[in-house]
């Protein structure tokens, strides 16, 4: 009865601003003009009609639009007379629009007299009145935004108030959408319409469908297929507040409770034109150290130093690669942050297993947590307070619980709160020389709701649930920021925003409030978090964030939260892992096995079989969960020698794949349509991905299930695991493949050349193994040719770029015409590998069904004399290994052995 309530007061403030009666509302476009001082145009807007919902309108707004790139057009809009919150530009570094003008210029008139403004590509154009304005694509008159005409009354294009943002787009019917997360989509990653879209951050688990989960990333990419042409372009609002966007397939609308509307428009016209265009403004995604590509054990309980000893044992035992070990809360203690357990975690010993784990290659991370226990024996606390840190609620540090009992927050947008952090982050190195850092909690959370006490009748944590809020809490004075006019449709059921995190009208630096703030809170902390680490021992940091914001991807990986031991969430985590390739922040995994509470053996099997190619794989459990490391069965333990098997023989392609990632934004892991544009077929397919452009990722998702039923864009598609087997796809059939228990289906697509390495149980070894090559061809080719590339660095560096000495790129090439196969390869910085004496020991080339009799083999411009080293694996392929005597002075790397 309450949810139907709910649903129906929804609808009905849903409908109010695009009903018929709000005729004569909007806004006029009163005056345009070129903005001389930087490029773009400058206009002013002045209300027609006021509406009585949500509060009162802003009369006069101020309209900057520009092509900052050849591919890129923003729209801004803001009050005229009155600076409004924006996402701040120290925290996201962009182009600042021009200041707001001191004389109003109302009646300036046009002197812009165009109706359209065009860039290279995107074209913006305008009605005055009511004002609405259209994004068009130049090479093909595509309207791809129009604020102009989504509701049958055109004039309630725009609606501005201090605590209410509305605009609509119109879509035609041949859009695909994808993004505005984070959220759970059951129904895959295509966006569904009437699905809801919310933003804010929220500490709710992954397993709440459809809901505002732990980032904000208010951007989609609009895929059109439009008679068989294809072009994608993506749309960021950079807005920091509560949102609700709405999509009815032929429309989009957002409604925000505060800031401005900052439009920017990509132009694509591939997806991953698109993402390298939004990576460009927000950020690359951080370079990656090569351990994180590494197998992760993680969980929430290993209490003291000797199981997490023993896990390590665990898995050399089981013969399962292992690179980086984790700790939960367990090594604090009383769940302080950067504090070590006496007792259960004595330092001495903790520091002889990292030196033994390090000396091994091993790495070690630990999580921290925003809330820092108000403690007067505590440091971090004293330190903290003394500098005057943290987030405020009428002059006092807001009160909140977390799990070491009551704590205040620290603020991160103020840049004391960020060198205090700094500094505890390199006590804390000195105290354990950990290699990473887990920020968890930050969207931020917090245990209680309202404004708090400690106690002065109870004790605080209560040790048996200190989950249960136990400050004396009472609810806060609501001011406009703790209830505004309009509610988001917060954690589905219109909660309250401070449900459980700071309220709305607390305070940050500079008198920044929380409730525009809120969702920045993730974002501002990797920032710190990054910043500390790096300035350790100026290593590459490794940050892993919980909560996110445009632009965290270039400061932290993710994980997908608090997840279950499902199937459903098994498949529901193939979505989330791509959309975060699109927010930027390809450095993703979901808990492998699940977070809680119990898998099955054969769930965990699948699990591993599908996580060992997220492109962060962290088998991570709750404290109440089992013990879910991957050798506890035997079944799954074979599984994952299997997968995290290929994994790491796979590595320099993934690295290669984080090196893309770092300069223009291409995810690791990506939706099949991102290198088959045309495939339509695959448009909302997630239920199989793609590594790169071209290994395919196709796991078992159902229980019982000992095939797969896969569809492939056409062409060949080997099996990694045997190359003899191959998908030869003609059209967007779904065809069955074998997959017993233990078995994952990988493929790589014709025309590539995959560089491998032999693998092993730790990435610092693998890495150091001589490389195979795989060419493939198409089946029974005749006349093709194959193309891939490797990155190599060391990386340790902070930045991951080519540098002579430091790093080495390797573009590898290949053809087939008649019966003559070449292979040679082009190097960049050679130095490096051969310094790190990298060597191609195999060469292994497919597709060659249709060669018969007479083959000639030229490698790196040298015709094979003796062919005693080539063998015929089977009909399928040649492997070109243990070519005695060949030299080649030019490029090592390509150097068979
Ligand atoms: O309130 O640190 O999502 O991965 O194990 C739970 C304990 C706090 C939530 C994280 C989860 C982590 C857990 N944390």
């Amino acid at each position: 009865m309450l949810l139907l309530f709910v649903v129906l007061l929804f609808l009905s403030k849903g409908c109010l601003t695009v009903s018929s009666q709000n005729i004569g509302y909007g806004y006029r476009l009163v005056s345009l003009q070129e903005n001389l001082d930087g490029g773009g145009l400058i206009g002013h807007l002045l209300l027609k009609k006021a509406t009585s919902t949500y509060g009162p309108d802003i009369p006069h707004l101020r309209l900057f639009v520009k092509h900052e790139t050849r591919n890129r057009l923003r729209v801004h809009i803001t009050d005229a007379e009155n600076e409004r919150w924006e996402v701040p530009y120290n925290l996201l570094p962009r182009e600042e629009p021009p200041p707001l003008e001191i004389h109003n210029q109302k009646t300036s008139g046009f002197p812009f007299t165009a109706s359209e403004f065009s860039g290279e590509e995107l074209v913006f154009s305008y009605i005055s009145d009511p004002f609405g304005f259209a994004v068009k694509r130049r090479s093909n008159g595509e309207t791809l935004f129009n604020s102009t005409t989504e509701a049958e009354d055109p004039y309630a294009s725009l609606v501005f108030k201090d605590q209410y943002l509305e605009i609509s787009t119109s879509l035609p019917k041949y859009s695909s959408l994808y993004g505005l997360g984070e959220n759970t989509q059951p129904r895959g990653i295509q966006l569904q319409p009437n699905d809801p879209y919310t933003l804010y951050t929220t500490d709710i688990s992954a397993i709440n469908l459809n809901k505002d989960l732990y980032g904000s990333h208010p951007v989609y990419m609009d895929l059109r297929n439009r008679n068989g042409e294809t072009a994608a372009h993506a749309v960021l609002l950079l807005n920091s507040n509560g949102m609700d966007v709405f999509y009815r397939g032929s429309s989009l609308t957002y409604k925000i409770i505060g800031g401005i509307f900052d439009f920017y428009f990509l132009s694509g016209p591939m997806p991953l034109d698109v993402i390298d265009q939004y990576t460009s403004l927000i950020g690359r995604p951080a370079p990656m150290p090569y351990w994180s590509l590494g197998f992760h054990q993680c969980r929430w309980g290993y209490h003291n130093l000797s199981v997490v000893e023993g896990v390590v044992e665990g898995y050399n035992n089981a013969q399962i690669p292992l690179d980086v070990i984790w700790n939960d809360d367990d090594h604090m203690d009383a769940r302080k942050d950067f504090t070590l357990s006496a007792v259960n975690f004595p330092r001495p010993k903790l520091l002889a297993f990292l030196d033994k784990i390090h000396s091994k290659g091993m790495k070690y991370v630990v999580i921290v947590d925003p809330g820092i226990n108000v403690n007067l024996t505590y440091g971090v606390y004293l330190r903290g307070l003394a500098q005057d840190i943290f987030i405020k609620y009428e002059g006092e540090p807001y009160l909140a619980q977390v799990w070491p009992g009551p704590v205040y927050f620290p603020d991160f947008l103020n840049p004391s709160g960020v060198s205090w952090w700094v500094d505890e982050i390199a006590r804390f190195h000195k105290l354990v020389p950990v290699d990473g850092l887990w920020i968890d909690m930050n969207e931020v959370s917090n245990f209680c709701t309202g404004k708090c006490k400690i106690p002065t009748t109870h004790s605080c944590p209560l040790t048996t649930t200190p989950w249960v809020c136990c400050l004396d809490c009472v609810n806060i004075t609501k001011t406009r920021w703790d209830d505004p006019p309009y509610k988001i449709n917060a954690s589905g059921i219109q909660a309250p925003l401070e449900f459980k995190t700071i309220a709305p009208s607390a305070v940050h630096y500079n008198g920044v409030m929380e409730y525009n703030a809120h969702s920045l809170y993730g974002f501002s902390q990797s920032i710190a978090t990054n910043k500390g680490l790096l300035k350790l021992e100026g290593k590459r940091p490794f940050v892993l964030s919980r909560s996110s914001f445009v632009g965290s991807g270039a400061y932290a990986a993710h994980w997908t939260g608090d997840n279950k031991g499902t199937w459903e969430d098994l498949r529901y985590s193939i979505s989330t892992i791509l959309n975060f390739g699109f927010f930027g922040m390809p450095m993703v995994g979901a808990d492998i096995c699940g977070f809680y509470p119990a898998p099955t053996e054969e769930l965990c099997n699948r699990w591993i079989e599908l996580g060992a190619f997220y492109p962060f794989s962290r088998d991570h459990a709750n404290l109440a969960s089992p013990r879910q490391e991957l050798y506890q069965w035997e079944s799954v333990a074979k599984s994952a020698r299997n997968a995290l098997g290929l994994r790491y023989k796979l590595l320099p392609y993934l690295y290669t794949l984080s090196y893309e990632a770092h300069i223009y934004g291409a995810p690791l892991a990506r939706p099949v349509f991102f290198s088959f544009p045309n495939f339509t077929a695959s448009y909302g397919l997630s239920t199989q991905f793609l590594l790169g452009s071209s290994v395919m990722v196709s796991p078992v998702l159902k229980q019982g299930a000992t095939s797969v039923d896969a569809i492939f864009p056409p062409g060949t598609w080997y099996n990694l695991f045997d190359t003899t087997k191959a998908v030869i796809s003609k059209d967007d059939k779904y065809v069955t493949l074998n997959a017993p228990l233990n078995e994952i289906n990988v493929h790589l697509y014709q025309n590539t050349i995959l560089p491998m390495q032999r693998g092993g149980m730790l990435t610092k070894e693998a890495r150091t193994t001589p490389f195979t090559l795989v060419v493939a061809f198409p089946f029974s080719a005749t006349h093709s040719d194959a193309k891939g590339k490797v990155y190599v660095d060391d990386d340790e560096r902070p930045e991951m770029k080519l540098v002579d000495g430091e790093a080495t790129y390797v573009e590898f090439y290949a053809s087939i015409e008649g019966k003559t196969v070449k292979v040679w390869s082009e190097v960049e910085m050679e130095k490096f590998s051969l310094d790190e004496k990298l060597l191609i020991e195999k060469i292994t080339v497919l597709g060659l069904e249709g060669i018969g009799e007479g083959m000639e083999i030229e490698v790196d411009g040298e015709r094979v004399s003796d062919l005693s080293g080539v063998h015929f694996t089977d009909a399928s392929s040649v492997d070109l290994g243990k070519l005695d005597g060949r030299t080649n002075g030019k490029s090592l790397m390509i150097d068979v052995t």
